[in-house]
């Protein structure tokens, strides 16, 4: 029986890509002078902060004109922007379904914990008033390595002393599908099933989880 649940932040509980990349875009915009195009919506998800500015300047040929300082610098400021743009969150934010599945995992004794690569991500749970429904977050300042490596996966799971096999994962970008199942733990993705053909299941919106979900997917992956 599943006995743990480690989730994703964006994409799954809220959809807080947009306010990445809007926050994104206006620094690039104001402060580097790079139009960042649409994609970056996408190419962005997961990735922690410092490493999404280093594919924003490498976009813009500008990498090589920007040392460590300058790069902590526009990060914070990014963030500035980021932090006015969620300023508003509220319940109302939380994805479809998400607030059912949580019971339904509570009603089973599934311990739950985030994997998130936002260091945002303890104050976002607050805003969304879910804060205390999990048993644990992983904090993604001390993990080596981002997704698509396991360590963030691997910590949520420990974080909750459950095994990797014990716990079902669940995402919604291909570098996070891909973190989960080098963790060891069964996936359950949430998008477009070609692109998240490495999970062990894959539907379209978050109002497709529940607990049985769940439960039949860690159960037909472990036959
Ligand atoms: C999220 C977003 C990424 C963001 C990262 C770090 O990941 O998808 O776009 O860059 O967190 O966020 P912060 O700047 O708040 O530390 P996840 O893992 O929740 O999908
Ligand atoms: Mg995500």
């Amino acid at each position: 029986q599943m006995q743990g649940a480690v989730f994703d932040l964006d994409g799954v509980i809220t959809d807080t890509a947009k306010y990445h990349f809007a926050a994104w875009s206006k620094l690039a915009k104001e402060n580097l002078d790079i139009e960042l195009p649409a994609s970056f919506e996408t190419e962005l998800k997961g990735v922690s902060r410092i490493d999404s500015l280093k594919k924003i300047l490498e976009y813009g040929n500008k990498l090589d004109q920007f040392s460590d300082d300058d790069i902590q610098e526009l990060a914070a400021k990014k963030n500035g922007y980021y932090l006015e743009a969620i300023e508003g969150l509220s319940k109302d934010d939380i994805l479809p379904g998400i607030t059912e599945l949580i019971a339904q995992l509570k009603a089973h004794n599934v311990k739950m914990s985030l994997a998130s690569a936002s260091k945002n991500a303890p104050a976002i749970l607050k805003k969304l008033g879910l804060f205390d429904k999990f048993d644990a977050i992983a904090d993604p300042a001390k993990v080596a390595h981002g997704k698509p490596a396991p360590d963030i996966f691997l910590a949520g799971a420990a974080a909750v002393d459950l095994k990797p096999s014990e716990c079902v994962g669940v995402e919604d970008a291909v570098a996070g599908v891909q973190a989960i199942k080098d963790a060891g733990m069964v996936a359950v993705a949430v998008g477009d099933a070609n692109e998240l053909a490495k999970a062990d299941k894959v539907v379209p919106t978050t109002a497709d989880f529940s607990y049985d979900l769940f439960e039949e997917t860690f159960e037909k992956a472990n036959a």
